[in-house]
C-alpha cells in the first residue's frame, strides 16, 4: 500500500464545498446566455468533460534553458513519483489521465510495477516518446551528429533499435503510438547533405514503421530548428507530411506548436494537415521567440482557439480518420510544474469549449456572403464568452476541483513531497 502524501477525494470534495455557491449562480446566469443563442449549456457540460489531454511525464521536474536549471522543491526523483504527479494532476482537473512517457529517461527496472503503479493511479499510458537526441552513458555511438539521419550506418541502427525497444515497452504498457523527434540536423552550410539526409531518414523510419503494431500510430514531429542551428532534417509540416505519407497509413503528423517560426499561422496548418488526412496529435504549449515551451494559452490564447476552431469544425463534419490525439508539452523553469500543467490543461478545454460555442451557419454564411467582419465578429463573440463555469462544473461533475490551484496549494502536496523526496545529487528533469 502506498504510503505517500495523496491529494484525496474527500479533501477535493471538501474545498468544492467553498465554491459550489458561486459556481451555481455563475452557471445559472452563463446557462440563460447560451440559451438566448439556441445553445443547451449542459450539452456543451458533456462535450468538456469527455474532452482529454494527456500529459508529459517530463513536465513534471522542473525544466531548464541552455543557461541553468533551478530545481524545484519536492521534485519527481524516477518515474514513478513522476506518476504520482501526474495523478495528483488528473485529480484536480479529471481530464489529464494518461501519461506520455520519454525513454530512456522513463525506463523503469521492472514493466510490471509501472503497470500496477499506472493502475493504482487510475492512469494509463499515452505515446512512447524516443530519444535519440542525447547520448546516455555506456551507449556506444554518439548523436553528436545525428541518429536515424547519421552518414554512418552503425548509429542508424543504434537509433533504430532505440525506436523497436520503445514500441517493444509500449506494448507491454498499453501505450498505442510511438512519437518520433530527432535533433538531426547541422549547424554549418555544407556540413549536410539535405537530400541524402532525408533520404536516410526515410529509410530508418521505414524499419520504424514496419514495427509498428497495426492498432498503433507512428506520429512524426518536426520541429523548425534547436539543437540544429542551420538546418533541421524534419523541419516543417510539408516535409512532415511528406515522411508521413511515404511510410504508411498508420503515420501522421504530429504539430508541436512551439515548432515554427514566429507569426507562421499554425491554425491553417492544421487545416491542411486535417484536409489530408494526416493530422495525428499535438505537443501543445505556447511561445513568443521560438520552441519557448511556455504554458499552452499563456501568450496567445486567441491562436490556441483558432486552433481548436478547425478542430471542432472537422469534428462536425465527420471527416474521415479525423482523431488527433491530444497532448502537452512544456517546459516549468519557474513556476510548480504541477500548477502549471493543471492551468495548461484547463486551457486547452477553454479553447476546446469556446470553439464548440461558434455559430457555424453564421460563419458560414459570413464566408459566402464574403462578410469579413461578421466572419471575425463570429469568432469573437465565442471567443470572449467566459466559459469558465463550464470547465469548473465539468470537472466537479467528475469529482475534480472546482479551484484547481487553489486546492492544490490549500493541500500542501508541494511541502509534503519536499519531505518524501529529498533531492538526489545529478538527478535530471532532461532536457525539455
Ligand atoms: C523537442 O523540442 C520536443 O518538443 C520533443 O517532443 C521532445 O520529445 C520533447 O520536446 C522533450 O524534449
Ligand atoms: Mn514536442
Amino acid at each position: 500500500m502506498p504510503t505517500n502524501f495523496e491529494i484525496s477525494d474527500d479533501f477535493i470534495a471538501e474545498q468544492n464545498k467553498a465554491n459550489k455557491d458561486w459556481l451555481a449562480e455563475d452557471l445559472e446566469y452563463l446557462a440563460r446566455k447560451l440559451d438566448r443563442r439556441g445553445v443547451a449549456i449542459d450539452k456543451v457540460i458533456e462535450s468538456a468533460v469527455k474532452l482529454r489531454v494527456a500529459v508529459p511525464s517530463w513536465g513534471v521536474g522542473t525544466g531548464g534553458t541552455r543557461f541553468a536549471r533551478f530545481p524545484g522543491r519536492g521534485e519527481p526523483r524516477d518515474v514513478f513519483e513522476k506518476l504520482e504527479d501526474c495523478s495528483s494532476i488528473n485529480k484536480l482537473v479529471r481530464t489529464t489521465s494518461a501519461v506520455s512517457l520519454h525513454i530512456p529517461w522513463d525506463k523503469p527496472e521492472s514493466t510490471d510495477d509501472l503497470i500496477e503503479a499506472a493502475e493504482r493511479h487510475g492512469l494509463t499510458f499515452d505515446a512512447m516518446n524516443s530519444n535519440t537526441f542525447q547520448d546516455q552513458p555506456g551507449q556506444e555511438k554518439s548523436y553528436k551528429f545525428g541518429s536515424l539521419t547519421h552518414p554512418d550506418g552503425a548509429v542508424r541502427r543504434q537509433a533504430i533499435d532505440h525506436n523497436l525497444a520503445c514500441i517493444e515497452l509500449g506494448k507491454k504498457i498499453g501505450s498505442k503510438a510511438l512519437t518520433v523527434w530527432i535533433g538531426d540536423g547541422s549547424n554549418f552550410a555544407g556540413q549536410s547533405n539535405f537530400r541524402h539526409a532525408l533520404e536516410r531518414y526515410l529509410e530508418s523510419m521505414r524499419e520504424v514503421y514496419a514495427a509498428i503494431p497495426d492498432d498503433w500510430r507512428l506520429f512524426v514531429e518536426h520541429k523548425l530548428f534547436e539543437p540544429a542551428f542551420y538546418s533541421t532534417v524534419i523541419n516543417d509540416w510539408g516535409t512532415n507530411y511528406y515522411c508521413a505519407r511515404e511510410l504508411g497509413d498508420r503515420a501522421s503528423c504530429l504539430v508541436d506548436l512551439g515548432h515554427h517560426a514566429p507569426n507562421v499561422n499554425i491554425e491553417q496548418i492544421v487545416s491542411r494537415l486535417i484536409q489530408f488526412g494526416k493530422l495525428g496529435g499535438f505537443h501543445f504549449n505556447d511561445s513568443k521567440y521560438g520552441d519557448d515551451d511556455l504554458d499552452a494559452g499563456s501568450v496567445k490564447p486567441f491562436q490556441l482557439f483558432l486552433i481548436f476552431n478547425e478542430l471542432v469544425d472537422a469534428g462536425l463534419s465527420g471527416i474521415p480518420g479525423f482523431n488527433p490525439c491530444y497532448m502537452l508539452d512544456q517546459s516549468h523553469n519557474v513556476t510548480d510544474p504541477i500548477e502549471s500543467l493543471v492551468t495548461s490543461s484547463i486551457e486547452i478545454s477553454r479553447a476546446f469549449v469556446q470553439a464548440c460555442l461558434v455559430d457555424r451557419d453564421r460563419l458560414a454564411e459570413a464566408q459566402a456572403d464574403c462578410d469579413p467582419i461578421l466572419a471575425l465578429t463570429t469568432l469573437k463573440e465565442a471567443f470572449t464568452i467566459d466559459v469558465s463555469p463550464i470547465l469548473a462544473a465539468a470537472r466537479q461533475q467528475k469529482g475534480g476541483a472546482i479551484d484547481p490551484v487553489a486546492a492544490y496549494r490549500a493541500s500542501g502536496y508541494r511541502t509534503q513531497k519536499g519531505k518524501e523526496r529529498p533531492a538526489r545529487v545529478g538527478v535530471s528533469a532532461g532536457i525539455v
